[in-house]
């Protein structure tokens, strides 16, 4: 598949705005940075999403990795690259400060059975996705009438959905949810990790921990949909958290105990991780600077890992980490602290078939309400339905 760039995807439609200057540029262009954003829009996305100002756009491009990694392959089955930090903090908090209040997050609920009894789970954290897996592409559309909205400024990101094999656009049964391009803001981000981790990356996986109430339980990103050996970046922007890592239980016969542990709050998949989410009080955590530290093993002759993520830093899971090791943000207790700043934490991912979509739109966007940052009052708001006329 050819690599898509920004300017694949999102051609500038007339009237024509002003190009923003890159570094190297050396036209006269205008920075946009003191006229009002580009706005995107998608039929898929439930609000339009800005463009990232000027500066951040240039210090992602051209200024990440801002530390080179650290490779961390000490423990078996451990394989991991920690970037102390990917982006500088003062543009990563920048960055935080962006995307809490551009992005739309959703608060997922979901039904499993739970020994035979149906159980709603609340996901403890607010989350949102974009991206589709390989089997399906985004692309721009045969010229048609774009729809410009020119009093808000937006740009109708008029894309289609086409099977790469064989260039027909998709039935719209081939998903449960629309897929949503990626927008602007993040397929800079996505690009850039790409060219630092020599992976490719297809999802976007966003999470908002609003408090240290906020978490997401021990599990593993193992799914069939990833492949083999996912490699799976995962970024850090605001508050500090703490982010715990421990070695898979092994059975007596040798083997590995996926799901089979007597640890509730093991899970494999996204659906078991959100489920354990219910029951992740029981993890609760210290505070701590950033660090990495381990503690006593847990009887596989490995050391969990804890490490302190500040904002811009980003850890790299590949090779056989994810058929191996669970990972964990525990609950913070305490009033105080950092967790209170909010964080966001985006994983980058590559699903490979069509299940991965299905099952990252239902687990991260689901049927629920829209939630937007409200910057006064300094709380995720719901957002209201529009009124029928
Ligand atoms: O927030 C984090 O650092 C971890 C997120 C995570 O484990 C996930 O999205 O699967």
């Amino acid at each position: 598949m050819a690599k898509r760039t920004l300017d694949s995807f999102f051609k500038p439609i007339s009237p024509p705005t002003p190009k923003r200057p890159k570094p190297e540029s050396t036209d006269n262009n205008q920075s946009s940075s003191s006229s009002s954003p580009k706005l995107y829009t998608h039929p898929t996305y439930p609000i339009a999403i800005p463009e990232l100002p000027s500066h951040i756009e240039i210090a992602l491009i051209h200024g990440t990795p801002a530390r080179e990694a650290k490779s961390i392959t000490n423990q078996p089955h451990l394989d991991l690259l920690q970037f102390q930090p990917y982006i500088t903090r003062p543009t990563a908090n920048e960055l935080f400060k962006f995307l809490r209040q551009s992005l739309p997050f959703y608060r997922v609920q979901y039904e499993i059975k739970r020994g035979g009894i149906e159980t709603t789970i609340n996901t403890p954290r607010y989350t949102t996705v974009f991206g589709v897996d390989d089997t399906s592409l985004f692309v721009s559309p045969q010229p048609q009438n774009p729809t410009i909205n020119s009093t808000s400024n937006a740009t109708n990101l008029d894309l289609h959905l086409i099977n790469t094999s064989t260039k027909t656009p998709i039935a719209s049964a081939k998903y449960q949810y629309s897929p949503r391009p990626i927008p602007p803001c993040l397929e800079t981000l996505r690009q850039s990790v790409e060219k630092a981790t020599g992976a490719r990356y297809n999802f976007c996986l966003v999470n908002y921990y609003a408090s240290g109430e906020d978490s997401i339980s021990f599990h593993s990103d193992d799914e069939r949909f990833l492949g083999s050996q996912p490699n799976i970046a995962s970024l850090s922007l605001g508050g500090e958290r703490e982010f715990h890592m421990k070695h898979k239980p092994i059975s007596e016969s040798g083997s590995m105990n996926l799901n089979g542990s007597t640890n509730k709050t093991i899970a494999s998949t996204p659906a078991a991780a959100a489920e354990s989410d219910a029951s992740s009080k029981l993890n609760g955590s210290t505070s701590g600077p950033a660090f990495l530290s381990s503690s006593p093993g847990t009887g596989t002759g490995t050391q969990p890992l804890k490490m302190g993520l500040l904002s811009g830093d980003m850890i790299v899971m590949r090779g056989d980490t994810q058929a191996n090791w669970l990972h964990s943000i525990p609950k913070r207790r305490g009033r105080g602290g950092d967790a209170v700043r909010g964080r966001i934490n985006i994983t980058f991912r590559k699903a490979i078939i069509p299940a991965g979509t299905n099952n990252y739109y239902h687990y991260n966007v689901g049927t629920g309400p829209v939630y937007r940052w409200d910057e006064k009052r300094g709380v995720m708001d719901l957002m209201q339905p529009p009124v029928s006329t």
